[in-house]
């Protein structure tokens, strides 16, 4: 579905990421920012690596310690057809998604969106971050994912599109029906 929001297009669509045409994709990463597996491992292997030794270069330079949750960082995007690929780390849900879990989801959404932005990047591609391996319930997670993408476009109205990509049919009704709550909330 799309949706035109405060001149921002909203796509929440099911497919692959590393496929997608827009100008960044964000990755869903760990904080080694080395690649891993889920969609991390997929966007590494098919944008090659030209990312990993960016990767590498901001390990040695702004974050030794590796990438905190809820941070962002901009590499290459390598041999994908996305320009960019901004690397963000989502809090692990086990045990539980509590309110700074929550906060720290927020944040890596926020953040991207704040990389893309410094970067004057006009179209940007999110996976539904932290609801693979980091177990977060994507019921709740999708609320997070949509409702921090309109508040940055209500503050810092940027950006032309922005895709929500899911792997899953599932994955792709919960953030459609998610979609039509919140905007009939607003
Ligand atoms: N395109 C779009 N979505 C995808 C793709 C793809 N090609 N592949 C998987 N997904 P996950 P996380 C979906 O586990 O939960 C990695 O090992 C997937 O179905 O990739 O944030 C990292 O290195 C799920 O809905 O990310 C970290 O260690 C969503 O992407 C850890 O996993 C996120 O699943 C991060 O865990």
């Amino acid at each position: 579905m799309e949706y035109i929001y405060k001149n921002t297009k909203i796509v929440i669509k099911k497919g692959d990421i590393t496929e997608e045409d827009t100008e960044a994709i964000v990755n869903a990463a760990n904080s080694s920012c080395m690649g891993g597996g889920g969609v991390d491992g997929a966007i590494h292997s098919k944008g090659g690596p030209a990312i990993l030794e960016e990767c590498k270069k901001i390990r040695q330079t702004i974050y030794p310690d590796g990438l905190p949750t809820g941070q962002a960082v901009i590499t290459t995007g390598g041999n994908l057809k996305a320009k960019y690929v901004i690397h963000t780390v989502g809090p692990v849900c086990i045990p539980s998604f509590d309110e700074k879990k929550k906060k720290l989801l927020r944040n890596a959404y926020w953040n991207s969106l704040k990389v893309a932005k410094e970067n004057k990047i006009q179209s940007i591609a999110f996976p539904s971050i932290s609801t693979g391996a980091y177990r977060c319930p994507i019921e709740e997670a999708s609320k997070i994912a949509i409702k921090t993408v309109l508040d940055f476009i209500d503050k810092e109205n940027f950006i032309k599109e922005v895709r929500f990509v899911l792997f899953s049919d599932r994955d792709f009704k919960i953030y459609e029906k998610r979609f039509k709550e919140i905007l009939d909330e607003i």
